[in-house]
Parts: structure tokens; sequence; C-alpha cells
């Protein structure tokens, strides 16, 4: 392979892997799997990623790349002249500790609360319930973040593949929800969708 290839559904996590390969700018290949339609259960991408989700990356050598907070750390890592990567290992930390935040407790304990209400409790009476603890979590998140924010434009200071995690939790709550950010997460979300590379993913995932 010539070049890397991001499996994405439209509007889902993946975006924000987008919005970095967007941000580097060099070639690469999306690849749209149709999340409704189970193409995530079909083999000829669980031999790829048996985990049977997106973002997934495969990269120039063949090999595959899941986990969101692995793929954003290498693409910046691979990638130094796209300046995504903080100085340093302690700003490189708090960028994992922010990615992983957003993706491993806003979305998968948030969101999936909201979205996926029976995958935490087998009852579907359990369901509001479940839901308003998502937003919760989620609520706690935004303030998390909002805090991160307050000195800075972006979450470590200068932008970094962590800003890209934050934008798809945002993009979910404030253009799929429709709900009300935080001021500081607000103008980071603003600021985000101002970036050219957001503006393109936007359009190739069809949401612009
Ligand atoms: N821990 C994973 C989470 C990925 C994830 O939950 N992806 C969702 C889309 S936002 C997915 O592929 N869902 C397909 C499914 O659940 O069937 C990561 O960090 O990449």
């Amino acid at each position: 392979m010539t070049m890397n290839k991001l499996f994405y559904a439209p509007g889902a996590c993946s975006i924000g892997i987008h919005v970095l390969l967007q941000e580097i700018g060099k070639p690469y290949e999306p690849v749209l799997l149709n999340l409704r339609e189970g193409a995530q259960f079909k083999p000829e991408f669980t031999s790829l990623n048996a985990k049977s989700k997106v973002p997934t990356l495969q990269r120039e050598d063949g090999s595959v790349l899941t986990e969101y907070p692995a793929i954003a750390f290498w693409l910046a890592a691979t990638n130094p002249g796209s300046k995504l990567m903080p100085e340093g290992a302690t700003a490189q930390a708090r960028a994992l500790e922010l990615t992983d935040y957003a993706v491993s407790t806003m979305h998968m304990q948030g969101f999936s609360r909201m979205f996926r209400p029976t995958n935490f409790a087998p009852s579907e009476a359990d369901g509001d319930a479940v839901k308003a603890r998502g937003r919760e979590i989620f609520a706690k998140g935004l303030a998390v973040m909002d805090k991160a924010l307050e000195d800075q434009e972006y979450l470590v200071g200068s932008y970094s593949f962590a800003d890209s995690a934050l934008f798809y939790v945002s993009y979910w709550w404030a253009a799929r929800l429709q709900q009300e950010l935080p001021a500081q997460v607000a103008a980071h979300y603003a600021r985000m969708n101002a970036r050219p590379a957001v503006q393109r993913t936007l359009k190739a995932e069809g949401l612009a």
C-alpha cells in the first residue's frame, strides 16, 4: 500500500482521526464502513480488526492500528512536521491523559450510556436512569475539559492530537444532540470548526 487507509463511519468517533489526517495533509484513503448495516462484523473487516470498531487505521506497511489514543499518538509521532505532538514527555503525557479521558470516559462511559442504554442495563425499564447517568458522566467530563482550557486556546497549550478527541465529543453534544457546551469548550469547538482541516473533514464525511 502506498498510503494510510482510514476505516471510518460518518460522524462517528473516527471523525477525530479524520481531522488529524487532514491536518497532516498527506494523501490517505478513506474507507466508509457502514455500521448500521453491520459491515464491522463482516469477515472482510474483522480479518483486519477483530474488535469491529472504527477508527481503524491500516498503515502503509499493511499493519493495522486500533484504539483512538494509539492511532492519534502514532499519527502525531510519525508526522513531526504537522506539530500535532507536543514537546517533552510531560506535555505528551498530558495530551494522552486528555485524549484517553475524552474517549474512555466521556465517549465510552457517558455517550455510550445515552446511545446504547441496553449495553449497561439488561432491563428496558432502566433505560432512562442509564441515560441520565450517561449525561452526568459526560457533564463532569465537559467541566474537566472546560478547566483544562481556562487559560489556553488548546488542551495542552499549542494545538495537538488531543484536541481532535475533544472535538468529536463536542461535535456529538453540540451538533448531534443540540446541547450547550460550557464557555471554554464552546470556544474550543468554534476554534476547531474554523480550522480548514476540520471543514475539509466534515465535507469529506458528507456532514457539512
Ligand atoms: N475504544 C475504541 C472505541 C471505538 C468505538 O467505540 N467506535 C464506535 C464508533 S464511535 C464503533 O465502531 N462502533 C461500532 C459498533 O459498536 O458496532 C477506540 O478508542 O477507538
